[in-house]
């Protein structure tokens, strides 16, 4: 046996190589990101993309304010517990049988509704699907189901953090959408942040099947993930993050103060558009 040889049988045996860090599963943080941001994020080589003060904090506040009076709603409790509180339907929660059920698009409507009630001609929605055009440098449009466009925009209080899990709705309700998708992005623009904690945690790992067997609930055990490499992303008042939701991803508890975040899911589809839906 070679000496080389040899010695590499050593080191197999005696220590733990972990691939703990990847230079392409990085988080771009940038007042001006650009498509090819977006691009790697879809490509993998890039795990989150951050926009510092997306939103004036002074807005945020107003909004968080103005949200005071509102009543949320919250997932199917069945489905997500401890319960997670929102406005605005989620199309998770409507989803049976290859179809959305009919009571989607009143909730829908109702919410947005309730929406141009709070926000009145000022609306941030469209501010930020306005800079994601341009961003984009290409058509940003809600997502249709039988030519009907779906829900954009929720707004979503997380308090108790997020069980491990991913979001991925070509492989969890294939066929539901008009539109093809080739990637699929969370984002979250956060209008009220916590003192402590509240920290988005991306792993650098999708499903896979066997992975099944360390389900818990809607969510897989962190065990499943635990040697591979993650980014940590700790959000300020108005920023906003994208990250590619089919890697499984959690949120860490928070202590004082409210976890809210303005939420869709952008998917990238082979004719070069966004499309959202919530
Ligand atoms: O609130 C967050 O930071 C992420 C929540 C989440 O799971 C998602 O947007 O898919
Ligand atoms: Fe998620």
């Amino acid at each position: 046996m070679s000496s080389t040889l040899h010695d590499a049988s050593l080191v197999a045996e005696n220590t733990d190589v972990i691939q703990q860090i990847d230079p392409l599963f990085d988080v771009l943080s940038s007042t001006v990101p650009y498509r090819s941001d977006l691009v790697r994020l879809a490509a993998g080589t890039l795990a989150a993309v951050r926009l510092p003060s997306h939103l004036p904090a002074e807005w945020c506040a107003e909004l968080v304010r103005a949200l005071d009076d509102c009543e949320f709603d919250t997932y199917d409790e069945r489905r997500i517990f401890p319960p997670v509180t929102k406005l605005g339907p989620a199309v998770f929660d409507y989803y049976l049988d290859h179809a959305i059920r009919a009571e989607y698009w009143e909730h829908a409507e109702q919410s947005r509704r309730t929406w141009k009630r709070i926000v009145g001609d000022n609306d941030p929605l469209d501010t930020l699907i306005s800079e994601l055009r341009l961003i984009w440098q290409g058509p940003v449009e809600a997502a249709t189901v039988g030519g009907r466009e779906l829900f954009v925009g929720m707004v979503r209080e997380l308090t108790g953090g997020a069980r491990m899990h991913f979001d991925e709705l070509m492989r969890e309700f294939p066929g539901v959408v008009d539109q093809e998708l080739v990637a699929q992005f969370g984002f979250n623009c956060y209008i009220s942040v916590p003192e402590e904690g509240g920290e988005l945690v991306v792993y650098r790992r999708r499903w896979k099947p066997s992975d099944e067997r360390e389900r818990i609930g809607y969510g897989w055990s962190e065990r499943i993930a635990a040697d591979e490499p993650r980014v940590m992303v700790k959000p300020g008042v108005g920023d906003s993050v994208w990250f590619d939701s089919r890697n499984f991803h959690s949120i860490t508890p928070n202590t004082a103060g409210r976890r809210l975040s303005i939420a869709f899911f952008c998917g990238v589809t082979p004719e070069n558009k966004l499309v959202l839906w919530s």
